[in-house]
């Protein structure tokens, strides 16, 4: 008998110049993920996904054309699968009207963990303030107590901001200043630098930190007086790449002494071990298998790897998650004498079954353990690197939930060997 068709949204964003093209190595992941589930026999039974795939460029407005012409469009889509905090949080908000549970495998913004706001959302990626305990254990570590932020005017990164200031609090850490800044930070630095900012945490997309790294040359808010905290999801050689098309000031070799030294913390977004996960693939199988997708794809990736490379199996998990719910919700519904190609945009029984089954889901992914909190948001480990000579070596791992180290390999290094001070220390004249 020929196969029903559950159709999915797919927004990716891909050609954008401002946000996370994260879609450029997330979309060929997902594909991926469609074909080895409509191939696995143990799964859908008489049943065949279809995504639908569109480009978003992590514009809100045109996320929301394209969701429009997903849900306006002929087939009936059965949820969507979305990228990019600022596409997310427009999609979330609109679709809960239409009944549709929006999965996104690429939204790291806080704001999106409120149940209230955002009913039928849920993520593999974790919220940015996994990031925020791990931060602070690193002031602790280093003795900083006087620190400065310097963020995007970008709600992603305003709710990191406000979730990291009360832990400062918390932490007894002073926030000496904090400054934001639309497209040009050029004023931002300079009052960083006119409040004696020493230790900056950082929050911007990678286009705008290319801009702020410039800055920090110019203004010269780097060397062994400064540390500064930047996000870790940017690909590794972020701050060398893209400086004429952007129009950036300054040289490759200025953007690296400017970078040397810098931390980031990032969500561990690949299984920690190489151990066997549902799809069948280690990690590594499926690295392999996605660079060929990469490759046949177009990307040179022995000269750089695509946007949304370290996302990647977030977006594979996204939809194995999607696909172990659709079997859940079929059986419920069978039961009840429904059956799931029944939804439709005002069906509010169905949405509640499939909601269900995501809630409930757990299963070891590519990413690692994939399982949604109450909010719908991912559990996640964090992980520290240094920038040292141009790239990154990793410090250690923090559980952000259990607050621990996990483990630390003490490969900090610092320039003269001394770690840097968090405010001018005045010489003491005898
Ligand atoms: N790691 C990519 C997150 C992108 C975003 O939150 O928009």
């Amino acid at each position: 008998a020929k196969k029903k068709e559950l159709h999915i949204g797919g927004i990716f964003p891909i050609n954008g110049t401002g946000g996370w093209q994260g879609g450029q190595a997330c979309e060929p992941a997902a594909q991926m993920a469609f074909r080895d589930i409509n191939k696995n026999k143990d799964l859908l039974a008489g049943y065949t996904l279809t995504l639908h795939p569109n480009d978003s460029e992590c514009e809100p407005g045109r996320g929301a054309a394209v969701m429009y012409e997903l849900l306006y469009n002929e087939p009936v889509k059965v949820m969507l699968l979305a990228g990019c905090s600022t596409v997310c949080t427009t999609v979330a908000e609109a679709a809960k009207k239409w009944n549709l549970i929006v999965l996104c495998y690429g939204a790291s913004s806080p704001a999106l963990s409120n149940r209230q706001r955002f009913e039928t959302l849920f993520r593999t990626h974790p919220s940015a303030t996994v990031h925020n305990p791990t931060r602070i254990f690193l002031m602790q570590k280093f003795g900083w107590s006087r620190v400065a932020i310097l963020q995007q005017a970008e709600e992603v990164f305003i709710s990191t901001v406000e979730d990291l200031e009360e832990r400062c609090k918390a932490a007894k850490i002073e926030i000496v200043t904090r400054q934001s800044f639309l497209t040009d930070p050029t004023e931002a630095v300079r009052n960083l630098k006119r409040q004696d900012a020493r230790i900056v945490v950082g929050l911007f997309y990678v286009v705008a930190a290319r801009r702020v790294l410039c800055e920090i040359y110019r203004q010269q808010l780097y060397g062994k007086k400064y540390v500064w905290f930047f996000i870790g999801w940017y690909e590794d050689n972020w701050y060398e790449m893209q400086l004429e098309q952007e129009g950036i000031n300054c040289t490759r070799e200025q953007m690296k002494m400017a970078a040397e030294g810098h931390l980031t913390t990032e969500a561990v977004m690949w299984n920690q071990d190489n151990g066997t996960t549902i799809s069948g693939m280690t990690k590594e199988d499926f690295r392999t298998r996605l660079h060929e997708e990469l490759k046949k794809n177009g990307f040179n990736i022995d000269e750089r790897l695509p946007e949304g490379y370290q996302e990647a199996p977030l977006a594979y998990d996204a939809v194995w998650a999607l696909a172990l719910a659709f079997n859940k919700t079929i059986e419920k519904l069978a039961e009840k004498g429904k059956k799931l190609e029944d939804f439709s945009y005002t069906n509010r029984g169905i949405r509640d079954e499939i909601y269900n089954a995501l809630n409930t889901t757990s299963f070891l992914g590519v990413s690692g353990r994939t399982a949604f909190s109450e909010k719908g948001d991912r559990i996640a480990l964090t992980q520290v690197e240094q920038m040292v000579n141009g790239k990154y070596n990793l410090l250690g791992y923090y559980d952000t939930e259990n607050l621990k180290l996990k483990p630390w390999h003490n490969k900090e290094q610092w320039i003269n060997g001394k770690v840097p001070q968090d405010r001018t220390i005045e010489k003491t004249v005898l």
